[in-house]
This record gives structure tokens, sequence and C-alpha cells, in this order.
């Protein structure tokens, strides 16, 4: 639209052309005021009904909430506008007439229910705190492409489209491909293994994954972001050190640049980007204070995982963002190295915030001989495979990486209670339009 500013940048002395959506009006009898809002704020506009032409006045008046507007007008200073400023209307036009019956309340007055939201995404997407989520959603995003940078790595692309799982069968969704049994991918994992052995040695990748979860928890979503790291000549202490500077990195970024999206949230006095080294615990050193609460019905002996309630109660011990290294082979994946002197304990670690898990990642098993024995373990077919383990044969370095969920990294930056919050349009067992 030619000429249009935003109502952030409306100057007094100024002749503006501000378009946007109609907040609200306020009828006060002699004076009228209708309350603009575009993407940069609102302002206000104000209607002397005895001063103005009756058409005029009609037609700012009589409009829908919600329905865009265009207003030209003088901008004045006014100590009593929400803004400080308000515009004398020449002309208004109304360019899109909203119906009176909302299924929503963008100003907010009226809470609607987490499914009207979603269903509404629109709608809602037009209140601030909303809003608020995905302009800090952006900035993490920005925030960890440039750490990624920093760390030299390059950015991939994988295939969403596969045909083997990694992250455990019962998690697939199967699709057909030209009549040939295919899945969405779970994670890129087995791509980002073959990059470390290509010309590229590191990689990031920040894309969607698919996991056919049964359940329905505020932390599950059935599609998710995952934020990807491998790199090649890197041992598991090497990529936690990595992770710790992208996580931090998110939270600085938005800490420097999402003040007012933070006070919209209501989070300026609280939000802190996390300080200093992120303990580092061993699985065996997780139990131990786990058991030493006492908290649990049952105490957790080697080789249990950690449920929901486990990791309430560690988070709650250790109340920051944290490690736990040292995990039990056996219940950690066929890519992930053990240490070389002690079988039964690999290299894979898990990155914790206090409420739940944010990461998972370990050193791989780069040797090729291993890699097999691994599947063979793990009941999975090595032929299957074979597009991925024969480029073992070729020369692969050491690596490692790890897979962040973009969501719960937001959800848990934001306390938010839900991770559908987080995504504009989650899928979920009941979600799959809009
Ligand atoms: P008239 O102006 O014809 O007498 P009125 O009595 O409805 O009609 P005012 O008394 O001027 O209007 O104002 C009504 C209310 O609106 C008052 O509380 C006043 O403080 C407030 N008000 C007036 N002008 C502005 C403005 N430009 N911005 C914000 N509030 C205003
Ligand atoms: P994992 O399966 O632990 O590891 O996933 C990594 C991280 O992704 C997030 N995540 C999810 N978030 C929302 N909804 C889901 N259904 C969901 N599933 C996973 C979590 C989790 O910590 N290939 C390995 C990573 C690696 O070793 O590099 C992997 O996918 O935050």
């Amino acid at each position: 639209m030619e000429n249009r500013t935003y109502t952030a940048d409306a100057t007094p002395g100024d002749t503006v052309t501000v378009a946007g959506w109609v907040h609200e009006i306020r009828d006060l009898g002699g004076i009228a005021f209708l309350i603009l809002r575009d993407t940069t704020g609102k302002i206000q506009v104000k209607f002397e009904k005895d001063e103005m032409d009756d058409d005029l006045v009609e037609t700012g008046l009589n409009v829908q909430r919600e329905s865009v507007i265009s207003v030209t007008g003088a901008v004045e200073e006014e100590p009593r506008a929400p803004t400080g400023v308000e515009v004398t209307p020449e002309s208004v036009d109304v360019i899109s007439e909203a119906d009176p019956e909302l299924p929503l309340d963008p100003s907010g007055k009226v809470d609607a229910e987490l499914p009207t939201r979603l269903d509404n995404r629109t709608l809602d997407l037009r209140k601030d705190e909303v809003k608020a989520i995905f302009e800090i959603r952006a900035e993490v995003l920005r925030s960890v492409r440039e750490a990624f940078r920093e760390l030299n790595c390059t950015e991939i692309n994988t295939p969403k489209i596969v045909a083997t799982g990694t992250e455990g069968g019962t998690e697939l969704f199967p699709i057909t491909y030209f009549g040939q049994e295919a899945f969405m991918n779970q994670s890129p994992q087995l791509f980002k293994q073959l990059m470390v052995g290509s010309g590229l040695e590191r990689v990031f990748e920040i894309g969607p994954i698919f996991r056919a979860e049964e359940h329905n928890t505020p932390r599950h979503l059935n599609e998710a972001t995952s934020i990807d790291f491998e790199s090649a000549f890197y041992d598991h202490t090497e990529a936690m050190d990595a992770c710790e500077h992208v996580v931090k990195s998110a939270y600085e970024g938005v800490a420097e640049n999402c003040q007012d999206e933070l006070e919209a949230l209501g989070l300026e006095e609280e939000f802190e980007a996390p300080e200093g080294d992120f303990p580092r615990l061993t699985y065996e050193e997780a139990l131990d204070k786990i058991n030493a609460t006492g908290e649990l019905d049952e105490p957790l002996v080697w080789g249990d995982d950690l449920s929901t309630e486990a990791e309430h109660v560690l988070g709650q011990e250790v109340g920051e963002h944290y490690f736990i290294t040292d995990w039990p082979s056996e219940i950690k994946p066929f890519y992930i190295k053990d240490h070389d002197d002690d079988e039964a304990v690999s290299t894979g670690f898990d990155m914790m915030h206090p409420s739940m898990e944010l990461v998972s990642g370990g050193q791989r098993e780069h040797r090729f001989d291993h890699l097999v024995e691994g599947f063979e373990q793990q009941g999975l077919d090595p032929e299957a495979f074979e597009y991925y383990t024969k480029m073992f044969k070729y020369g692969m370095p050491p690596h490692a990486g790890w897979g962040l969920g973009g969501e719960r990294l937001i959800m848990t930056m934001l306390g938010l209670e839900n991770i559908r919050e987080a995504v504009l349009f989650p899928r979920d067992r009941q979600r799959l339009s809009p």
C-alpha cells in the first residue's frame, strides 16, 4: 500500500495514512475514539462529532471491530491518548468489514480456551502476548543460526520422506511412496551423520520431525521442529560445549532484542539468560540424587529410563539447565558410541531444563563393524540401513552431535504451559487442520 505509515512511526505534525484493524471504539457522546491496531502498535483516531463531516463520523464509528480500515489525517500530540498521539481523520476507508460475530475476542477481554484459539489462530495472533511468542521464536531461530555460524557450521536440509526410522519403530508415520513403503522422518540423524564423512564436516539443520506419539501430553507434538548439530572430530564433551553455547545464545538474543515481547508476556522482570556452565551429572549420580529424595514410590535402578516424575524430582534438586551423561548403553540408540573402557556405559547425554528434557546427543559409533553389530543387538536389519552403513566403509571420522527440540526450548524459556502455544498450527492426535 503506497504511503502507508506504521502507527509506531506516526509523528506529530505529519499528515499520514495508517492502516490496520479496528481494535476498539469508545463513544463518549460528543467525542468518540477509534483505536486502530497494526503490527507495530496502536493509535487513537479522534472523532469530534459536531466539528466533522457526518459521513466521516458515521463511517468511522459504525464499522465493526476487527475490520480492516485505513485512516488519513493529521497526527497531533495528545497526552490523554494511550500512546501520547492521535490522528484527526480527514478520510476513513473501510477495506474489509469484519463479521460482528467473532469466534474469539482479539482484545483479550474475553478469555478463550486453547482449542478455540488454535482453531482461529489468525485472530488469536492479533493479541500482543500471543504474537510475542512467535516474535521470540523467530529471534531464537535467528540467534541459534548465528551461534552455529560462530561454530563454523554449514546449514543443511535433509529429506523428510525416508525409508527407515531411527528413534524406535513404534513412532513412525507410514506413507505410500509410489507403491513403496516409506515414512515421514523422525530425525535427520542418519543424514547429518553422513555429512560428517563428506567435505562439510560440521553441520546443523533446523527442520520438521514427525513422530506418531500415541499419547496426548502438554510437551509432545506429532510434528516438531528439531535443531540438529553434528560435527566430525568431536567427542561427546565437545558436543555438549556446542549445545551449551547454542542454548545460551538463544536466551541472550531474546534478552537483547525482545524486551517489548517479554513485557507483553509479563516476563520482563524474571527473564534471565542462564549463566555459568551447565552442571554435568552422570546417569549414576542422577539416580542417586533422585533416590535420595525418597519421592519416588520405587527407587530407580541402573538401566531404568527417567520417568516424567523422576525428571521433575531431579530438576527441582538441580534447579538450572544441566546435562545427564554416561547413560546405560542398553537404553541408548544403535548410533551412540559406548565408552572404550566400559561397553555397558555409553557416551550418550541428555540436556535438561528443570522441567523437562530438551536435548539428546552423544558421540557416534563410527567403526563399521561395531555399527553393524549394534543394529543386530537392537533387532534392526542392517540391510535396510545399507545406504547409511556403507558410507562407514569409505572413511568416516569420529563424530558427535545432538538434537534440540525447538518448541521445548521456547516453551521452557517462556514458561508456557502447553507446547502447542509455541507452534502456529500444531499437529496432535486430534488436530490436522488448520
Ligand atoms: P464534548 O467534547 O462535545 O463536550 P464529551 O463531553 O463527550 O463531548 P469531553 O468532555 O471532551 O467529551 O471528553 C470526554 C472524556 O474523554 C473525558 O474523560 C476526557 O478526558 C476524554 N478525552 C477528551 N479528549 C481526549 C483525547 N483527545 N484523548 C483521550 N481522552 C480524551
Ligand atoms: P530425541 O528423540 O531425544 O533424539 O529428540 C531430540 C529432542 O527433540 C525433542 N522432541 C520432541 N519435541 C516435541 N514433540 C515430540 N514428539 C518430540 N520428540 C522429540 C525433544 C528431544 O530432547 N537423533 C536424536 C538426537 C541426536 O542424537 O542427535 C533424537 O532425535 O526436545
